[in-house]
């Protein structure tokens, strides 16, 4: 079975110790990158992630990463895929959108959205402000934007936000509420994640079309 892309963050400091070596040579994916399509897309680890193989956004037969804590403990998971290290910047990545559902029971979620450099604890850590409580039951989309660090809280580390962008280790979300620590918040609950995508902007058609009218507007002034 293959290794699970998320894992629970137990798993953190072994997981960051694999990835520090192939880290600078590997190229982030940009567009949708994680559909959960599979159900071998996923692998239950100690702290409940998985992937149910069914009920995500494409419906009765596509999977989406399943989160679950059946205590109250801290809430997060992370990715290890490769197809998140490198450069967002560089590869012209402007924001992050995914879907998120409340699935089964109905928690007040404060889900949110956090970049880290590679190295663990002794990188940094950006998490987006705006804490997320999906509607329960149905999958609605959120789109991050990476351009505003006043938007952003540094948990860890010293680089600006725009430093971890452009060198980007390891995507996380996580259940966390004010003040903020390095640590997610704990709540027993459970909650879905599916068509995570990089989005790079097409070039503007409008911008196309006005730099062609341009001379003719000339013309006629
Ligand atoms: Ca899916
Ligand atoms: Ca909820
Ligand atoms: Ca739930």
């Amino acid at each position: 079975m293959p290794m699970n892309k998320w894992v629970g963050r137990a798993m953190l400091a072994a997981v960051v110790t694999v990835l520090l070596a192939p880290a600078a040579a590997r190229a982030v994916t940009t567009g949708l990158v994680d559909n959960f399509a599979s159900g071998t897309n996923g692998r239950g680890s100690s702290t409940g992630v998985t992937n149910p193989g069914a009920g995500g956004v494409g419906g009765a037969g596509d999977g989406f990463l399943r989160i679950a804590n059946s205590f109250f403990g801290n809430f997060g998971a992370m990715s290890t895929s490769p197809s998140y290290i490198g450069d967002w910047t560089g590869a012209g990545v402007t924001d992050v959108s995914f879907h998120l559902n409340d699935v089964d029971a109905d928690q007040n979620f404060s889900f949110r959205f956090l970049v880290s450099t590679p190295g663990g604890s002794a990188g940094t850590t950006w998490q987006y402000n705006t804490g997320l409580n999906p509607p329960n039951g149905s999958w609605q989309q959120y789109t991050i934007n990476l351009s505003d660090e006043s938007q952003w809280t540094r948990l860890r580390g010293t680089d600006s936000l725009a430093q971890v962008l452009a060198n980007v280790g390891t995507a996380h979300f996580r259940h966390d509420v004010a003040p903020y620590f390095s640590n997610p918040d704990p709540i027993q609950g459970e909650i879905g994640i599916d068509n995570i995508t990089l989005i790079v902007p097409e070039p503007s058609a409008a911008c196309g079309l006005a730099l062609l009218l341009l001379p003719l507007r000339r013309k006629r002034s």
